[in-house]
């Protein structure tokens, strides 16, 4: 499977900024505390940190309005150069390894082991999201064998995005969310037009569907595959640089214009892993 991968920059100078006793917090720890802790600051070593997401649908960014972490995985802190370290699963680090995107081919230097419960909560910037900040929140069913063990969120177009939007809103207390990290980012704002779904394909495939939270997967997965044929085949942009282009077309220059950034980067994941449920 080819994938993009994304990268959304940690904004790590506003976490420092805000001193650990006056953060929010999640399950009674303070929001960013590891990231900010002493030894962690000491082995980044003031280079960049990125939270690196695999997608399938490059040319969603514009729809981005969050991160999901599942909140029991476990992730590394990998550096990726002299100026960047990377957030993500040790599965994804070594194959990004192999795949030269690190240092010596095959090699991982990681910097720091982190489980996704120290993440929720974390600003970020994510390439051409229409939020100048976003946040890092909770996902069930976030597999740790498949792409990052991050996932980039558009709930414009991403039935399962969408929905886990709403289980947080509707249940903050219980999913242990602040609301200024979800509420300020719905209703999702259209991104791409399709003729049988309308400017918000995975709200009207969720509704379609009668779909009532994360817990209904069967009909998420049904949902999940109709917004992607009907995206795919029939979806014309509506905002950005490739606005009035059909998906099809925009999708390749849109990865071509991250890659040029270097907000992206091509992610293989290589045949015959195993896919299972991280439970
Ligand atoms: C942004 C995005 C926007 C995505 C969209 C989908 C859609 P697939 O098809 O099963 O291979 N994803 C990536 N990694 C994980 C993970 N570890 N656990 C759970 N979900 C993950 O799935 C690929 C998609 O699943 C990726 O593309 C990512 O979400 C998510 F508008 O990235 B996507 C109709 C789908 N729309």
């Amino acid at each position: 499977q080819e994938y993009t991968g994304i990268k959304l920059e940690v904004l790590l100078d506003e976490l420092i900024a805000v001193p650990l006793e006056s953060r929010e917090k999640v399950k009674h720890v303070p929001v960013g505390a590891y990231l900010t802790s002493f030894d962690i600051l000491a082995a980044l070593k003031g280079k960049r940190l990125y939270m690196v997401a695999a997608t399938l649908r490059p040319e969603t960014m514009y729809g981005q309005t969050n991160c999901f972490v599942g909140v029991d995985l476990e992730y590394g802190i990998y550096q990726a150069s002299a100026t960047e370290a990377w957030i993500c699963t040790e599965r994804a680090a070594k194959n990004m390894s192999f795949q030269g995107l690190f240092g010596t081919r095959g090699e991982i230097s990681k910097l720091g082991s982190l489980r996704g419960i120290d993440l929720v909560g974390v600003p970020l910037k994510a390439p051409l999201a229409q939020y100048q900040k976003v946040y890092t929140l909770p996902m069930e069913g976030v597999l740790a064998t498949k792409g990052t063990g991050v996932v980039t969120s558009v709930p414009s177009d991403s039935p399962d995005d969408f929905i886990t939007m709403q289980d947080l809103s509707k249940k903050s207390a219980y999913y242990n969310v602040q609301l200024k990290w979800v509420e300020p980012f719905m209703p999702p704002k259209p991104i791409i037009q399709t003729p049988n779904f309308g400017n918000l394909a995975a709200v009207a495939a969720v509704e379609q569907l009668n779909i009532k939270s994360q817990k209904d997967k069967i009909q998420l997965v049904s949902a999940k595959e109709l917004v992607y044929k009907e995206g795919f085949y029939s979806g014309v942009l509506l905002v950005g640089q490739f606005k009035g282009k059909p998906v099809q077309e925009a999708k390749p220059l849109i990865k071509e214009h991250l890659i040029a950034e270097g907000l992206a980067f091509n992610y293989c994941e290589p045949e015959g892993q195993v896919i299972s449920r991280s439970g």
